[in-house]
């Protein structure tokens, strides 16, 4: 039996993060993979690795979705970087065509190198267009504090509050990550149904934060739920998969080190 996994997101151009690491994890996790195209991220080795942006034609995203969705029976599909209002709004209609069991929503918002003025739009479209129709919404630190309307989260009770404040805006669940953000030796992340919160705790490797941990936690998720498992089980895979990744993960000639998904 075939297990789809879809993903709408956007290509960081060395495979660090992105549509690259979503496809690589759903490989590893058994399931067949296929996404859309919503944004082409170069990094810009002359000026600090900053990000450089450049936006699909929202036609051409629609018409990547239409082609997917005639073509296989898709019910789970996780929705990465957007990037731009106009994208949103593609996606967003796209996405309605169909009925969805599992919308699985990182909530990226900021990328380096887009305008603040630009990214305050994609921030408010986001949440106004997409955060309503995800079942399943993944935000890290900054993103928890940002949707949760939260000044600082410095501890766990802080991620839970923020992700019952996440959660009354619409999901099923609500997966909080307090990263390497929070302090402690362990890395912690909360998962909240709207009744019970579920802690997962790993040791932290290292406080450096690994580029692409975030898509390979929320695709893993995805690829779970596409195989039919239910949110904990799901939420437990992809922590264990994402701490092996940042174990074995690649150094590159930038600041940052990459995630590798082998399990
Ligand atoms: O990790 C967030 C992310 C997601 N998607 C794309 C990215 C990045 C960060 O660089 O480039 C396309």
């Amino acid at each position: 039996m075939v297990n789809f996994a879809y993903v709408i997101a956007g290509s960081e151009a060395t495979g660090g993060a992105g549509i690259q690491t979503d496809l690589k994890t759903f490989q590893e996790l058994d399931v067949y993979g296929l996404g859309a195209l919503t944004c082409i991220v170069s990094f810009d080795p002359k000026n600090q690795w900053g990000h450089r942006f450049v936006p699909v034609d929202p036609q051409v995203i629609k018409d990547q979705i239409e082609a997917a969705v005639a073509l296989h029976e898709l019910s789970t599909v996780k929705i990465g970087m957007l990037g731009t209002p106009a994208t949103i709004d593609a996606v967003a209609e796209s996405l309605t065509t169909q009925p969805w069991k599992n919308i699985v929503l990182d909530p990226v918002l900021i990328c380096k190198g887009q305008e603040p003025g630009a990214a305050l739009d994609t921030d408010t479209a986001l949440r106004e267009k997409i955060l309503p129709l995800a079942t399943v919404v993944t935000p890290n630190h900054f993103e928890a504090k940002t949707l949760a309307g939260m000044d600082e989260i410095n501890n766990v009770d802080d991620l839970i509050e923020a992700a019952k404040r996440i959660h009354a805006q619409g999901p099923s669940y609500v997966i909080a990550k307090g990263g390497a953000e929070l302090p402690g030796e362990f890395a912690v992340d909360v998962l909240y149904d709207g009744t019970e919160v579920t802690i997962f705790s790993e040791p932290k490797v290292g406080e450096e934060r690994v580029s692409g941990a975030g898509c390979t936690f929320a695709a893993a998720i995805t690829a779970e739920l596409a195989k039919g498992s239910d949110i904990t089980t799901a939420v437990a895979v992809a922590k264990n998969l994402v701490t092996q990744g940042i174990k074995d993960r690649v150094e590159s000639n930038a600041p940052f080190a990459s995630i590798w998904q082998r399990a």
